[in-house]
């Protein structure tokens, strides 16, 4: 049996693909911050479920996931989701404890995880998947934080296929649009009309849309490395340049 580690699955693509994994006929190991849902979600999936309370911004917690002993030792794939953006606004309007709380989860403690997790990835040819966004890929207002985190989540992931290179572990990173999730209830604060708001007649994706996507991408055969995959709902394109005119 399989094992993935799944960073972040109290809500949203966390959890969905946990279940999808689990459904597989993987074993998952599932983090989060909120304990009564993990809670849920172990009564929900059973012994093929782990759950452990971890804070991607505890570094040390982090890097106690790579050293899980018994049967829980082994890894063949690590899903790095946990991340979250800061309430939209411009850098000059921003808090900092905002800004730090995103930079120490989508890139400190993704990369403190990631870094733990590659000798028992080396031993079984693992794969790692990253979560990045397509808020990395283009720049939109008061996404410079957000953007940028997922831009190095992109980079980190691409750069590190090469520190690989003659271990047989993959690397893909996941780009996805708008997908309704709490990410954007986190981003406003709570407010769950201005949420509804913003997904409002797009038909955006939904969390089972991407966990069916990370699985298929671990289901592929291991001469294969998917690279980068960026998704969107037929609904989302992209809009043109911002102008100042005089
Ligand atoms: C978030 C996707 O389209 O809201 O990762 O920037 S989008």
């Amino acid at each position: 049996m399989k094992t993935a580690l799944i960073t972040g699955t109290t809500a949203g693509i966390g959890a969905a693909a946990a279940r999808a994994f689990v459904a597989a006929g993987w074993k998952v190991v599932g983090t989060g911050r909120r304990e009564d849902r993990l809670q849920a979600l172990q009564e929900e999936l059973g012994a093929a479920f782990l759950p452990l309370v971890v804070d991607m911004r505890d570094l040390g917690a982090v890097e106690r996931l790579a050293a899980l002993e018994g049967e829980w030792s082994g890894l063949d794939c690590l899903i790095n989701n946990a991340g979250l953006a800061p309430p939209m606004s411009d850098l000059q309007d921003s808090k900092w404890e905002d800004l730090e709380t995103v930079l120490e989860t989508n890139i400190s403690g993704l990369v403190a995880l990631t870094r733990a997790c590659l000798p028992r990835l080396i031993e079984r040819k693992g794969l790692v998947v990253n979560l990045s966004s397509v808020a990395g890929n283009y720049p939109y207002r008061g996404g410079a934080v957000y953007g940028g985190s997922k831009a190095f989540v992109r980079q980190f992931g691409l750069a590190l296929r090469n520190d690989l290179a003659g271990t047989g572990v993959r690397v893909t990173s996941i780009e996805p649009g708008m997908a309704e999730t709490e990410f954007t209830l986190v981003r406003n604060g709570g407010d769950q009309a201005a949420s509804d708001a913003l997904y409002a007649g797009l038909d955006p994706m939904t969390a089972e849309d991407l966990a069916e996507t990370i699985l298929w991408v671990a289901s592929r055969p291991a001469h294969l490395n998917i690279n980068s995959l960026e998704l969107m709902p037929v609904r989302q394109s992209w809009a043109g340049f911002a102008m100042d005119r005089q």
